[in-house]
């Protein structure tokens, strides 16, 4: 509430200022206005984006100019093929947005110049050419992702651990704190990531989250063009994706439109009163999504879903405001052609306005048509989740573009049968409701990940329940998402800070470095050495990669599917039972087609099923027919 009121007075004594300043400057002004405002140049301090690029699909793209006043200049450019459409302000003269049309423009420099009066300021704005490293090539179901929170993972460069610009300082002793990790450390670690089978990483925001608290995580933007310092810079971002890249590994990109962290200029010098969601007092989203795509909603839930704050230091953005929308849009852009990115996560993707979100998809997708996009939508079931999900079809008109959701379904089936000791046709049954989705061979699963409590934990540490959990999903349908730190059996829970604890040996002076064999516990090898041999075989399976998934009723906790491309058919089999199981495979004959034996890719050995099929007790069996 307090935040708020302080937007609030900020924005009225913005606009008081500008009223004065722009409209009757001749009368009781403030000393300091009146002289600065009659005697400087214009002040253009930020221009976003800073550059762009030659080339590009869209012709136009918008800038964001910041600067004491700056409305009131003219601002002209100059250069062959490139022209101002349009000049635009809102209610507060300190930001102007100019649309360029760069149809026919070449690779350059084109100097803007701002005037006012016999005064001028030049920005030379360039137009690079096109990043040829730029890959964008999306995943699919061959591809595994890492998610990693850079601040908990590998401090690479301790140099770099507080920033006397940035207020939060490093403290590892704090949980909630900042521990000093950031990219150099990652990219240390992708050999190990690459060596343990893993395709993609995803970082939590890397963005500058100049905030005062909890800035760890990087869900409070405080600017959407830099790399936050601690983390590293945007070179060092750009050099880590150049580096997976080499290693035929490939980088997805965590975004928030959402929300901002209230540390934003924005905050401090709002572009228009309705840049942000503001209230008679403080109100908070009700997060409950499931109101967006219900038809006997009341319009008083929808808007507080939508339009209430996340929390109290993360200011709502109005993406109905269209120069937002445009900056949205743009920045998305700038850092897929900049950084040469695969795939962007979207943080809270159904608290923003959904129809801009399927604009901007859209407007991605026209860029760069392989890209990978994939929504955080949080809903308790596939009903809800299909809304948000490209191909389906809504009654109330919503058409989405969005190909890829959070597959929170599967994840809490996953839980119900190994947290309490449920049957496993929780999982079968949550893979019935497929037929919500018209593809859902995109869509993100996982057992767990940085807001949730973590799978081991949550399966009592039972290494049998976790390996049972995960050689299903490394082999279901979909693309899986492993959290860091899962591969040694971290298994911290309830708070975030505890969940999202340091990787040991990240930091110089651990007591151990468990991203060695020699650092990891007995069970932390088995359980690692387990993960990594699915992972390894996983790349190259096209059954994996391009196959269907088909599936049997459990019987007796054992449940049975099979992967199945034109090249590969790939039989597994879940035992959840305490005991052993035989059973009959006359009933898996479709896939079996007369096979009667095929290599087991965990174990290495031949399992034979002539006729019957015996699995031990607590087993998962990866078999490749042959
Ligand atoms: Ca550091
Ligand atoms: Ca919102």
């Amino acid at each position: 509430m307090k935040l708020l009121k302080t937007g609030v007075a900020l924005l009225s004594a913005v606009l008081m200022a500008s009223t004065v300043s722009v409209a009757d400057h001749e009368v009781n002004l403030p000393e300091k206005t009146s002289v600065v405002k009659k005697a400087k140049k214009p002040v253009v301090d930020l221009v976003e984006p800073a550059f762009w690029w030659a080339g590009m699909k869209s012709s136009t793209v918008m800038l964001t100019v910041h600067g004491e006043n700056i409305a009131a200049a003219k601002a002209t450019i100059e250069g062959e093929g490139i022209s101002i459409k349009a000049v635009n302000s809102l209610d507060n003269p300190n930001y102007v947005f100019i649309d360029l049309d760069i149809k026919d423009a070449k690779a350059g420099s084109y100097p803007i110049t701002f005037t006012e009066g016999k005064k001028k300021t030049v920005y030379n704005f360039e137009l690079k050419a096109r990043n040829s490293e730029t890959k964008a090539q999306g995943l699919n179901q061959s591809d595994v992702m890492y998610l990693i929170m850079p601040d908990r993972f590998v401090n690479g460069n301790p140099d770099n651990d507080s920033q006397e610009s940035l207020v939060q300082k490093a403290d590892r002793s704090d949980r909630g704190g900042r521990h000093g990790g950031d990219i150099a450390g990652v990219t240390s670690k992708l050999d190990y990531l690459n060596d343990l089978g893993v395709t993609t990483v995803w970082l939590t925001p890397f963005l500058e989250n100049n905030q005062p608290g909890w800035s760890y995580h990087g869900y409070a933007i405080t600017d959407f063009y830099h790399a936050d310092a601690r983390h590293g810079s945007n070179a060092e971002y750009k050099n880590m994706v150049t580096q997976a890249h080499s290693k035929d590994m490939k980088v997805v990109m965590d975004l928030v439109f959402n929300h901002i962290g209230n540390g934003h200029l924005w905050m401090k010098d709002l572009p228009s009163e309705d840049w942000i969601h503001q209230w008679e007092e403080f109100t908070k989203t009700n997060y409950k999504g499931e109101a967006l795509s219900d038809p006997n909603a009341s319009d008083y839930d929808k808007k507080i879903m939508s339009n209430g704050w996340f929390d109290g230091h993360m200011p709502d953005l109005n993406q109905d405001n269209p120069y937002l929308a445009k900056y949205l849009m743009q920045a998305s852009v700038w850092w897929i052609e900049y950084a040469g990115i695969d795939g962007i996560r979207m943080d809270t993707y159904p608290y923003n306005k959904k129809e801009m979100m399927s604009e901007w998809v859209s407007y991605v997708l026209n860029e760069y048509p392989d890209f990978y996009i994939v929504g955080e939508t949080w809903l308790p079931g596939a009903t809800w989740e299909s809304y948000w999900k490209a191909g389906g079809k809504n009654n109330d008109g919503f058409v989405t573009t969005l190909k890829s959701i959070s597959d929170f379904p599967v994840w809490d089936a996953v839980n119900r049968t190994w947290r309490n000791d449920w049957s496993i046709t929780e999982i079968y049954k949550t893979l019935t409701e497929d037929f919500l989705y018209d593809d859902a061979s995109q869509n993100k699963i996982f057992l767990d990940n940085h807001d949730v409590d973590r799978a081991f934990g949550v399966f009592k540490k039972d290494v049998e329940n976790m390996k049972l959990a995960t050689a299903f999903l490394l082999t279901t349908r979909g693309i899986p998402q492993i959290f860091y730190g899962t591969e040694i059996l971290m298994s911290k829970g309830g708070d975030h800070g505890d969940l999202r604890e340091d990787f040991p040996g990240g930091w110089e002076g651990d007591k151990r470095d468990a991203f060695t064999e020699a650092g990891r516990s007995e069970e932390e090898n088995d359980y690692f050495n387990y993960m990594r041999t699915i992972l390894q075989w996983r790349r190259s399976s096209d059954a994996i990669e391009n196959g269907k998934l088909k599936h049997w009723v459990p019987f007796n906790e054992v449940y049975a599917y099979a992967r199945y491309s034109d090249k590969q058919t790939v039989f597994v089999v879940l035992n959840n039972n305490k005991e052993d199981q035989t059973f009959d495979v006359k009933r898996f004959e479709e896939v079996l087609k007369g096979k009667t034996s095929g290599k087991d890719i965990i174990s290495g050995k031949t399992i034979t099923f002539d006729g019957k099929m015996t699995i031990p007790a607590k087993t998962a069996y990866i078999i490749e027919l042959k």
